[in-house]
């Protein structure tokens, strides 16, 4: 009964608490950000300019490119560290992620996953009546949902039968089918579009997150001018096996911060809280977008930010997605606590900071809850 009780109160505790912030507010927005990354290391953002029409397309271009055949998703793998690819494996067996690396090179991104002419005729796919096939197709099950646009025609070939269900393993659960048993896939231009509009949209409020972040320091400027990004779209594979264990493990973000796009009808991101240390539900609200703070930031703002320690946990067997912007960091220099942060009672806590080192440090010595910063501690303290 009592546990029941603390579990009521936390869930309305963190109504309460987590900040939700007005990006159309006038005065003090730059203090509010501010004071969210100081206390909770995340907040949510309302009438932050992303239309809620752009964030289901986007939703629905995630569900869709995760629905492709793996041997298509394989083409975006990458062999360096926390980027391309992710499948599904024993670590985190329910869930899956697509990425564009580089936000600036998305095209290069839809082209691997677009099937070329060549390889249309390559044996991968079968040959037969192809166009007949791709223009008489069954739309997918978004489809009247969304903005009216076929994002990807699915194909299905005559001979094709349905898969024969999965055993019930916790890897290899649903597995999509593959090029073999018979689907056709096409990436149509408006894919590309959603892709690049979404991007723009988040990027630009990144952009002005960035400013805001330097007038609540007292710092004038744009933060993340020039700054790699990465977009991530991510897949839950929840089922009944996975409720109650992890979608994702506890962990810190390696970026400055993270813009995310969660998933207005399966909850189960949580936060830990800086003080108390207790795990708080970070529940979607439909239309907002999450920021979770992450360690590059706590470096930048000299100890000064909460890296905010999160997981996502499974609640109940429903598919569920998320789409994040990953603000990594500077292009080519290292990131620092600017002198204006720095003083006899704020030393400076780090060393320089290059994000690829500080990525394959954190990966290599499997520090993923903001520990890694210790080892980049400025020798005096
Ligand atoms: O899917 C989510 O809600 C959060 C994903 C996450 O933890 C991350 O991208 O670091």
């Amino acid at each position: 009964m009592k546990t029941i009780v603390a579990m009521i109160l936390l869930g309305k505790m963190a109504k309460v608490g987590v900040p939700v912030i007005d990006m159309q507010k006038v005065d003090g927005l730059g203090e509010a950000l501010v004071k969210a990354c100081v206390e909770w290391g995340c907040f949510r953002m309302v009438n932050h300019g992303v239309s809620v029409e752009l964030m289901a397309e986007m939703k629905a271009v995630t569900a869709s490119l995760l629905d492709l055949p793996e041997e298509i998703k394989r083409r975006t793998i990458s062999t360096e560290q926390g980027k391309g690819y992710i499948e599904r494996n024993p670590g985190t067996p329910f869930f899956e992620t697509l990425s564009v690396d580089d936000i600036m090179s998305h095209d290069e991104f839809c082209d691997r996953l677009d099937a070329s002419p060549q390889q249309r005729h390559s044996g991968i796919e079968p040959t037969n009546d192809y166009h007949k096939h791709t223009y008489a197709c069954t739309p997918p099950r978004w489809y009247r949902a969304s903005m009216g646009s076929q994002l990807i025609r699915r194909c299905p070939d005559p001979t094709y039968a349905e898969p024969k269900a999965q055993p019930q393993s916790l890897i290899g659960l649903g597995q999509a089918p593959t090029l073999a048993q018979g689907r056709r896939f096409t990436m149509y231009p408006i894919i590309r579009e959603v892709i690049y509009e979404y991007i723009k949209a988040i990027r630009d409020l990144a952009e002005l997150l960035g400013r805001k972040l330097m007038e609540g320091s007292g710092l004038v400027g744009d933060l993340f001018d020039g700054w790699c990004c990465q977009l991530r779209m991510n897949k839950y594979h929840y089922c009944p096996e996975s409720v109650g264990l992890s979608g994702v493990g506890l962990h810190s973000d390696p970026t400055f911060l993270t813009i995310l796009q969660d998933d207005e009808n399966v909850n189960g991101l949580q936060v830990v809280d800086k003080y108390s240390g207790e795990s708080l539900p970070f529940d979607p609200v439909p239309g907002s977008l999450a920021v979770n703070v992450g360690d590059i930031a706590k470096a930048w703002s000299n100890g000064r930010f909460y890296s905010v320690k999160h997981r996502v946990t499974c609640f109940e067997p429903k598919t569920r997605y998320s789409i994040v912007l990953f603000v990594l960091g500077p292009n080519g220099t290292k990131v620092e606590a600017p002198s204006e942060l720095v003083d006899s009672e704020h030393p400076r806590l780090y060393v320089p900071i290059d994000i690829k080192e500080y990525r394959n440090v954190r990966t290599s010595k499997r520090l993923h809850i903001g520990n890694a910063l210790d080892l980049f501690r400025s020798p005096a303290t």
